[in-house]
């Protein structure tokens, strides 16, 4: 299966495998250690796919009731189609809706994605209440970045975890993250202390394309396919983006990017409460989630 990023084929010989730790046979310095020396953890079916499967059915149920997935709508198949900006007047309030569909909170923020940060923190852990759930059609990717210009405003010990909720064959866009770049000076250099609300003249977004980006440090992209209750756990300066979704048959990836700190940490109000204004304080509508199915993509 051909990955793509921007319509650029990526060479089969700069994919790699994204190594795996087995959550029930590590104990929590092995989770510690797993993270320190590749900047992520890669966990297989660490949430119940049933409980995955009712998030899943909810939100593709939400989706559908705007003509954006065709029936039957539990294949996930983008119609093309959208009347979102139809029914409703303010595309933030109807993705915030979305992002509060009670199934998926019990995921992201229940006990079960909370123990296992717990463990890797070795402090008890707290989830962000704003997330960033992503359902993303045809021809759209997320472009090659690292999270520290986004979350690390009150603290640097976050940490995102990248929750599937379909398949996501390599057609289908999964995420990649560049070997090694948890460790790059220039990544520290250039992105400590950068934040994305204040200093606006610079973008988050790495210009150059993965592919040439990898080549010059002579390192891989790595990824896999994921199934539906994977995650992936990753580090404020690991770079990251996801593959383009070119799947023929039009079905979307459902994922879901929530971050996790230390309980005792200083919060970002911007993203912690029963209302969070998030990043730009413009709330759920800054998203590219709240933008229709069939609508492109911003770049921050
Ligand atoms: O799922 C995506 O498109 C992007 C996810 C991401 O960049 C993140 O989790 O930090």
């Amino acid at each position: 299966m051909v990955a793509l990023i921007d319509g650029i084929k990526v060479p089969s010989s700069l994919l790699g495998n994204l190594n795996e730790t087995n959550l029930d046979k590590a104990n929590n310095s092995d989770l510690k250690s797993a993270l320190e020396k590749d900047g992520y953890l890669f966990l297989r079916n660490i949430v119940d796919k049933k409980i995955i499967g009712n998030a899943r059915h909810d939100i593709f149920k939400k989706l559908n009731a705007v003509d954006e997935l065709s029936n039957p709508f539990n294949e996930g198949i983008a119609s093309g189609r959208s009347i979102r900006d139809k029914l409703f007047n303010d595309r933030g309030q109807f993705w915030e809706n979305i992002s509060s569909t009670k199934s998926l909170r019990t995921v992201t923020n229940g006990k079960v994605l909370e123990n296992i940060f717990t463990r890797i923190f070795e402090a008890p852990s707290i989830a962000f209440d704003f997330i960033f759930l992503r359902a993303v059609a045809g021809g759209k990717f997320t472009h090659m970045h690292c999270d520290a210009g986004f979350f690390t405003r009150k603290t640097q010990k976050v940490l995102t975890c990248w929750l599937v909720f379909t398949e996501v064959t390599l057609d289908r866009g999964p995420l990649f993250i560049i070997e090694g770049s948890h460790q790059f000076r220039e990544i520290q250099e250039k992105y400590n202390g950068f934040d994305v609300d204040i200093h606006k003249n610079k973008k988050a977004s790495i210009d150059i394309h993965p592919v040439e980006f990898a080549k010059k440090r002579n390192t891989k992209i790595l990824t896999a396919e994921f199934k539906p209750g994977d995650a992936l756990i990753f580090g404020m300066y690991t770079v990251h983006g996801t593959f383009e979704n070119h799947a023929k048959n039009n079905k979307i990836r459902l994922t879901c990017d929530i971050r996790f700190q230390p309980k005792n940490e200083p919060k970002d109000p911007r993203y912690f409460g029963v209302k969070p204004c998030g990043t730009t304080g413009a709330g759920y509508g800054e998203l590219n989630s709240a933008r229709p199915l069939n609508e492109d993509w911003h770049i921050r």
